[in-house]
């Protein structure tokens, strides 16, 4: 299922013209934005080929295809076996974390647009520009934020912009940070903005996936001698308890999109650095679905969470791992990307 990429630069001119309503990847400023109607990715592009969104962030196309979605028993009895030896929660705990994994279960998709990258820093902030929107943590005036010394708190006037409240360092290049402290409802207001939607659960986990059937893109191991995402590392020790010895990603926090390897279907971030929203409620063990395309229960109390973050360790950031939180939850750990789908 491995499928090759295609930049915009390696297509002709013709081509580009070719994309009709979709822009071209606009240069420093980002001044020209056309919010309106539907993008129209152009159905003629083949498959793992680039598009670039009208937010200006490059796109993939993710094939058409089927894939085993969530764990096995036994990945999943290992699983839970290693969250009771890291002693931070009770075994009772550890079951309901990782049991909502099962049952394994085929899925089937049609073809869809991913967001390459998660969506930064300086594309949220162009968003907020063209719109005036402020943010579920803009509006209530606080956001949950790792702090030094402190763990996991509630700190006031954290937002995305300042995700650590009025103490948040200047960080270089945080512009090409992913924009972090953006509630569910935050994120699919900039989807739609955008002209896309935040990616089904099933459809985030088939990217993730990439035509692997491992706990990671990778393989099943956290190499020690190779780059291959932002998770909660020894750079982390300073900041958080668990992490993952003798790895060291050189990121305590976000990493600028784009810092490590992509998953071999060209997708960066898909482990690790933010978890990302997904449009699906969440409802405990995967329940009777349609195959084809699933959407997920009709409604819920909470929202998916996928992929892990810079704060976690590798348990939870497998392709399988399913986090879920309240659509106005905020924190300096979750991020998003969007999603679109191709023209009937
Ligand atoms: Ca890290
Ligand atoms: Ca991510």
């Amino acid at each position: 299922m491995r499928q090759g990429r295609v930049s915009l630069t390696g297509l002709t001119i013709g081509a580009v013209l070719a994309l009709g309503a979709l822009t071209v990847r606009p240069g420093p400023g980002l001044a020209e934005y056309h919010p309106g109607g539907p993008t129209q990715p152009n159905a003629a592009q083949g498959p793992g080929q680039e598009i670039v969104g009208r937010d200006g962030a490059t796109m993939i196309l993710v094939p058409q295809g089927s894939f085993w979605m969530g764990s096995t028993r036994e990945e999943v009895d290992v699983a839970i076996q290693d969250c009771r030896m890291s002693q931070e929660v009770d075994e009772a705990t550890c079951v309901g974390w990782y049991e909502d994994e099962m049952p394994r279960h085929k899925v089937s998709l049609d073809a869809f647009y991913l967001d390459a990258q998660e969506v930064t820093h300086r594309l949220f902030a162009q968003f907020t520009a063209a719109t005036g929107y402020l943010t579920t943590a803009e509006r209530e005036g606080w956001a949950k934020a790792w702090v030094q010394g402190r763990g996991l708190v509630s700190v006031k006037g954290a937002s995305w912009r300042q995700p650590e409240g009025g103490e948040t360092p200047s960080l270089p290049h945080r512009d090409q940070h992913p924009v972090v402290s953006v509630s569910w409802e935050d994120a699919t207001a900039y989807c739609l903005w955008a002209g896309k939607r935040l990616p089904t659960e099933s459809e985030w986990e088939y990217a993730a996936r990439a035509g692997t059937d491992t706990l990671f893109w990778w393989g099943d191991e956290v190499p020690h001698d190779r780059k291959v995402g932002n998770i909660a590392d020894e750079s982390a020790r300073y900041l958080i308890g668990g992490i993952v010895q003798g790895y060291n990603d050189g990121y305590p926090r976000t990493s600028p999109v784009g810092s490590f390897e992509p998953n071999p279907w060209g997708l960066h971030g898909m482990i690790g650095n933010v978890a990302e929203w997904t449009q699906d409620w969440y409802g405990g063990s995967y329940k009777k679905e349609p195959e084809h395309n699933p959407q997920g229960p009709a409604t819920g109390q909470y929202k998916v969470i996928r992929g892990g973050s810079w704060a976690n360790g590798p348990l939870r950031a497998r392709s399988a791992n399913r986090d879920w939180d309240t659509p106005i939850y905020r924190h300096d750990t979750v991020g998003f990307r969007c999603a679109m789908s191709l023209p009937k």
